[in-house]
């Protein structure tokens, strides 16, 4: 592990983005040439960190990038990025004056919406959109042939408008019974004939149909969590025609190493007691960096030997059973790989009982993110300082 120059503190997450590259590569070689990748870089990609998953994936062939929101593209817009950046969810419509001077793509989801826009867009401004049609996710986007046409019309009388793309989203690609998914993709076919042009960009696919479904991938696909290396569900992991390389991992120090005496007590609520002697280290992440309180029990990775978390886990700290006394500085693998051990985002989402998506997503700012690039790990954020 190299020196960490711009933090104070002994716990940080290591992006690995030669895997970032290798997983877009992977997921390219089976995408006809005609296709475009948009990654999904939102939340800052999904907590890996935005600007550099977006230099990454735009590196290993990506030709546009997808956000939730505004903000999230404005924010790469002011670290240097200047691909088209896609904003999937709604945007407010007395704001397309700022999308539009930066090259925003925005979402039209509705007629009303469209309308409040081209009231509040200024005379000479262009703005280029993409129309999200809802097929039965049912979040946003319109839902019928008639608000669509009604939609194009409106975009085709606007000079200031672009009509750059359309698409729709599926809520059950990650499921290998495609009966709803085969509804939503014929829903989105008559919609599309419903128009008298059709624009240069049109997209279904996330990550699940991508891989899963090539009738679906029309000449662009929007891909997310398999560009992070991990599978859109348990249930189509084993069906995944690629090959991928989780990118995130998580570490620690021990900052702290003692021997507890047989009846003697760790952590809030004093609940948890040695069973015997034990030696525990302490280490300096808690439930506000996103290791939070449900994860008491999980095991981390010491000197390649999993060792579990013992009594609550604090706001900022908490407690290991040690394989055996080991030096202060010692690191501690909470996500990734130690000699012949691993511990997968998937183990710790099945812990939490949710899904691995959310996983790198709720490891909080505070926690500094390292890069690792052409197998070294650099610094990449003092860039941004
Ligand atoms: N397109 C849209 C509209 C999305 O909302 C998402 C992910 C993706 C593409 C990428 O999906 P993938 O990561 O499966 O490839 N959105 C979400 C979400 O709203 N909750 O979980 C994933």
């Amino acid at each position: 592990m190299e020196e960490q120059g711009f933090f104070y503190r002994d716990t940080w997450a290591e992006v690995d983005l030669d895997r970032i590259k290798n997983n877009v590569k992977e997921i390219t070689g089976h995408l006809s040439e005609e296709v475009e990748f948009i990654a999904v870089v939102k939340a800052n990609a999904y907590g890996h960190g935005d600007l550099q998953v977006a230099e990454a994936a735009m590196e290993a062939g990506a030709s546009m990038l997808a956000v939730a929101f505004m903000d999230e593209a404005l924010a790469l817009r002011k670290k240097g990025i200047t691909a088209p950046i896609l904003v999937l969810g709604a945007s407010r419509p007395g704001d397309v004056n700022i999308a539009a001077e930066e090259g925003i793509i925005l979402t039209v989801f509705q007629k009303e919406w469209l309308e409040k826009a081209q009231d509040a867009l200024q005379k000479d401004a262009t703005l280029l959109l993409h129309i999200k049609v809802d097929t039965g996710m049912g979040r946003i986007g319109i839902r019928s042939v008639e608000e669509l046409k009604a939609v194009e019309g409106l975009i085709e009388e606007d000079p200031r408008l672009d009509f750059h793309g359309i698409y729709t989203h599926y809520a059950t690609a990650d499921e290998l019974d495609d009966t709803y998914f085969n509804r939503q993709l014929s829903l989105f076919r008559e919609m599309l004939s419903g128009l008298n042009h059709q624009p240069s960009v049109v997209h279904s696919s996330n990550s699940a149909a991508a891989l899963m479904h090539p009738d679906a991938r029309f000449n662009a696909v929007r891909i997310g969590i398999v560009m992070y290396g991990l599978a859109p569900s348990m249930e189509i992991a084993p069906e995944l025609p690629v090959e991928l390389q989780e990118a995130f991992t998580l570490h620690s120090r021990i900052v702290h190493v003692k021997k507890l005496e047989k009846g003697e007590k760790v952590s809030y609520g004093a609940t948890y007691e040695a069973p015997e002697e034990i030696w525990v280290g302490t280490l300096p992440i808690g439930y506000a960096d996103g290791w939070i309180r449900r994860l008491q029990g999980q095991e981390v990775l010491v000197d390649g030997k999993r060792s579990p978390i013992i009594g609550r886990i604090c706001m900022d700290q908490c407690m290991v059973r040690l394989p055996y006394e080991v030096p202060v500085g010692t690191i501690a693998t909470l996500i990734g790989c130690q000699e012949q051990e691993s511990i997968s985002i998937n183990e710790i989402a099945n812990k939490l009982e949710t899904i691995n998506y959310e996983v790198p997503c709720i490891i909080s700012s505070r926690v500094p993110r390292l890069y690792r690039q052409n197998g070294k790990v650099v610094d990449l954020n003092n860039s941004l300082l």
